[in-house]
């Protein structure tokens, strides 16, 4: 293996311990990732740029890179388990269901981030090396986080191929549409059990000196209305951010709870997307079959009253039950998914940000009712 020497002074690591580069991709363990990856094409019009499976080599398992911008989804199926990583797959699909195991992040240096996060405490899932092929070198490793999930840290510097060496170029499933529907991932939280959300807070904290961001839920909120507590944590240059939610004990059976009960542990709970132009997300996606939570014609009739003039006029955020919030930066449009399999686990958000670096705090109660009346719906309340 290579060595990378850190001997000269550098200001900028000194200034960011863990510096990062931003989100390298979301990846998923599923029962089919074929009919994943079709979904992620004609639904949220993802384009299929990579491939590995057995027309490659790969014999255990079949993966599809899909991309949007700059986010990157992957997804992963067993065909035939023949190691102990057919295992570990097999067995998260069976234990969770279709979710995310690895919320890998993209670092200038994967050794150096490694050695940082295991000396401030981390868990070690693959200790560093490297993948090659023709078009270059990428070193990987990587570190537990809450429930079966990992960050791994992905150097590709050094690399202009498909994905990672292993995989091959893929064309897109579906002609991609005209105009995409996001182009970034803004944000991806993780659901924790009942009492550790400030043990992961810590851990961010002190593994990739990730900071606390000030929006957070707190007990007064979570008794009130939330049934949730949550911080939220990001890099320096906020690139990262990772909110995290733990249950609060309140009357009634918290959204998390519910989440935790079917996903089988902690885990992520949504991805947030970011969209330049949300109304054409929402369009498109509807016309393709997501489902949205429903947002009440009342959170309408007030909204002019507190949030003041956006770039869509209220009657189209009504229609296509839209949610705004601001603060003293500015405002953000978002919506959210309903969960996107049978289980109540994994959903996603849309959010177009116009200066708010929040996550839409004005929204809680709103959007807790409607996650309430869906949990209603499923027996879960
Ligand atoms: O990421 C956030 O904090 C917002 C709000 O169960 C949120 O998207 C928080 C908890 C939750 C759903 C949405
Ligand atoms: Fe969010």
């Amino acid at each position: 293996m290579t060595q990378t020497t850190h001997t000269a002074p550098d200001t900028a690591r000194q200034a960011d311990p863990f510096p990062v580069k931003g989100m390298d991709a979301v990846v998923f363990a599923v029962g089919n990732a074929k009919q994943a990856a079709h979904y992620y094409s004609t639904a949220f019009g993802m384009q299929l740029v990579a491939y590995s499976g057995p027309e490659n080599g790969s014999r255990e398992t079949a993966s599809y890179v899909l991309e949007s911008g700059s986010a990157r989804f992957v997804f992963t199926s067993v065909i035939k388990r023949s190691t102990e990583w057919g295992a570990f797959l097999e067995d998260h699909v069976a234990a969770h269901g279709d979710g995310v195991y690895d919320l890998a992040i993209e670092v200038p240096d994967a050794r150096a981030a490694y050695a940082y996060a295991i000396e401030h405490g981390a868990t070690s899932v693959t200790e560093p090396y490297e993948l090659k092929d023709e078009h270059g070198t990428v070193v990987l490793a990587a570190i537990a986080t809450y429930g079966k999930t990992r960050h791994t840290l992905v150097e590709r510097g050094g690399y202009d191929g498909p994905y990672l060496p292993g995989y091959v170029t893929a064309d897109p499933i579906v002609e991609p549409p005209a105009k995409r529907s996001f182009q970034a991932v803004d944000h991806c939280v993780g659901n924790v059990e009942l009492g550790r959300m400030n043990e992961w807070v810590e851990f961010y904290n002190k593994v990739m000196g990730f900071t606390n961001m000030k929006e957070f839920v707190g007990d007064d909120i979570a008794t009130e209305y939330s049934a949730l507590m949550s911080k939220v944590v990001a890099d320096g240059t906020l690139k990262v951010k990772f909110p995290i939610n733990e249950p609060a004990v309140a009357k009634k059976k918290s959204q998390i709870d519910e989440y935790l009960e079917f996903y089988g542990g902690a885990g992520v709970q949504h991805i947030a997307l970011n969209t330049n132009d949300i109304v054409h997300t929402v369009r498109q996606m509807r016309a393709a079959g997501v489902q949205f939570l429903d947002t009440p014609d009342s959170y309408y009739d007030t909204l002019g009253e507190w949030a003041g003039e956006t770039r869509v006029p209220v009657e189209t955020l009504r229609e296509l039950k839209i949610l705004v919030d601001r603060d003293e930066d500015g405002y953000l449009l978002q919506i959210f998914t309903k969960p996107v399999q049978d289980r109540p686990t994994v959903f996603f958000e849309m959010i177009e940000r116009h200066g708010s670096m929040g996550f839409g705090k004005g929204n809680f109660k709103a959007l807790f009712e409607a996650i309430e009346r869906e949990q209603a719906k499923r027996g879960n309340l």
